[in-house]
């Protein structure tokens, strides 16, 4: 944990993410701590084959296609003490545990989302919480930190404001076109989304039903970011089966608990 608490988010940064379901940019890290969590990522990206089983996931589609489609990975928390660090990172949780109005925020997962220089991957625009129906209520939040300069040349994230107030829609495979989703939204729903470039060090949080997604980077620079995902202490586990590969499972309708979910956040 940091040493002082940071400070909270103000009035208008809580009412853009109520009215729009994501925020940003938020000042996190500083330059000396981007440069470490950085090379933290760049180490794990080049040993991924060996660490691939402590991970809780690598995309099948980019293991397959690595020229193709963008390097996402789940669980770097496990294999790397500085991408551990964040996952307690009081600049991190104390913000999402603001937005989300809890008490207390348990962590769910982290992942790392890598994009090289001219690389024509994409993320399809999606919400976070269609893949993560075997946990409810949907009480989730996610926070997305750039190691690099990110703006709509190098694929930076797009929102479409007030989505998050459309429903539960399909879930998006990673490979899908990036537009798939768009057959899927509701009668009269606006799409008007909106490219939100951040420094590196700097993040957006956003709501787990809001729509996001990323296009391919068509630049001569890097784009990558870790992502952090948390939800309220309280969120249960609803359907059978390990919540994450290679965490034991937990009862049907059981909080979700344990060392792989920490609290991380508590009201003091
Ligand atoms: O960084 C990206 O392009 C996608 C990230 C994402 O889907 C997320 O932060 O939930």
């Amino acid at each position: 944990m940091t040493p002082r608490p940071p400070a909270p988010l103000a009035p208008p940064q809580v009412e853009a993410f109520a009215r729009n379901g994501f925020v940003g940019p938020i000042d996190v890290l500083s330059a000396d701590e981007v440069a470490a969590v950085r090379a933290a990522v760049d180490e794990v990206v080049a040993d991924l084959d060996r660490l691939a089983p402590q991970l809780y996931e690598v995309e099948q589609a980019y293991s397959e296609r690595p020229g193709e489609v963008v390097c996402h990975f789940l669980g770097g928390w496990r294999v790397h003490a500085r991408l551990r660090e964040l996952v307690f990172d009081a600049r991190i949780a104390a913000r999402c545990a603001q937005l989300l109005g809890v008490d207390a925020l348990r962590f769910w997962h982290d992942q790392v989302f890598c994009k090289p220089p001219q690389h024509p991957g994409v993320v399809p625009w999606h919400q976070d919480y269609s893949y993560w129906t075997r946990t409810a209520p949907a009480r989730h939040i996610t926070m997305n930190l750039l190691l690099d300069d990110a703006d709509e040349a190098n694929g930076c994230l797009q929102f479409v404001p007030g989505s998050h107030r459309w429903g539960l829609l399909p879930k998006v495979p990673f490979d899908a076109p990036i537009e798939a989703v768009r057959a899927h939204l509701p009668a009269g729903a606006a799409w008007q989304p909106v490219a939100v470039p951040v420094r590196a060090g700097q993040a957006t949080i956003h709501h787990s039903h809001v729509l996001h997604g990323s296009d391919a980077n068509r630049s001569d620079r890097w784009r990558r970011a870790v992502v952090l995902n948390f939800m309220a202490d309280g969120v249960a586990v609803a359907l059978p089966g390990p919540l994450l590969r290679g965490v034991p499972e937990l009862p049907l309708g059981a909080v979700v608990d344990g060392p792989h979910f920490p609290v991380v956040w508590r009201r003091g």
